[in-house]
Parts: C-alpha cells; structure tokens; sequence
C-alpha cells in the first residue's frame, strides 16, 4: 500500500511522514512545495503531498500514523473528507486544502519526510 510504503521510506532516513499539523506550517508546504498541476512537466510530482494521518482505524478520525492522537487542525477542502471508494488518506492540494484520498493511490508521488 502506497501509504505505509511511503512511511516505511521515511522510516529509513530517520524521520517520519509529513505532519502538517499547524497552518503555518501547511502554508509552508504549500508554497515552498507545491503548484498547480499545468504549471510542472508532471503533475503528479508538484500538485499535492502525502500527510501521515489516515482515518483507517476510525472512519471519520483522522489520526496521525506516528503518535495515534487526533488531528485538530484539518483545512478540508470543501466537500471533504468525502471517503470516496473508502478513502482514508489525505494529501495536500496546491490551493492549501486538504482531500482524503485512498491509501492505494499509485499516481502520486509527492512526499515529504519531517525529522525532529
Ligand atoms: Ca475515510
Ligand atoms: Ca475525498
């Protein structure tokens, strides 16, 4: 599954999967990071990142993969979480706002390790 398998790659640089967990900091990747998908040779490399919060074990609780704890900052995007087909990932847009997305979703690349 692309999700743990993203977590596992973090695992081996010493870190872990982006926790965006303050809008200073999304906006941080969404600026530095991210643009809009006509804007880059391959959208699937610049128009969204992998957060490391799913809601797997509760549907509708996003929790961070690495502590457990709930999420309490979530700018969803406007008719998200939707879980769509079960969707229990979410990545960050280019716009700032968040999409749960499914786990398995191959066609995204994008993804950020934090270290403490
Ligand atoms: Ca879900
Ligand atoms: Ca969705």
């Amino acid at each position: 599954m692309m999700f743990i398998l993203l977590q596992e790659k973090c695992r081996t640089y010493g870190g872990y999967l982006l926790e965006a967990d303050t809008e200073e900091e999304n906006t941080w990747v969404t600026n530095d990071f991210l643009i809009h998908p006509s804007g880059c040779p391959d959208w699937r490399e610049c128009s969204s990142v992998w957060v490391g919060a799913s809601d797997a074990d509760t549907e509708g609780t996003f929790t961070w993969a690495r502590s457990k704890k709930n999420l309490t900052y979530l700018p969803w995007k406007d008719g998200q979480p939707d879980d769509l087909r079960g969707q229990d990932c979410i990545r960050i847009q280019y716009t700032g706002l968040w999409l749960d997305v499914t786990c398995n979703d191959v066609n995204v690349l994008n993804f950020i390790c934090e270290k403490d």
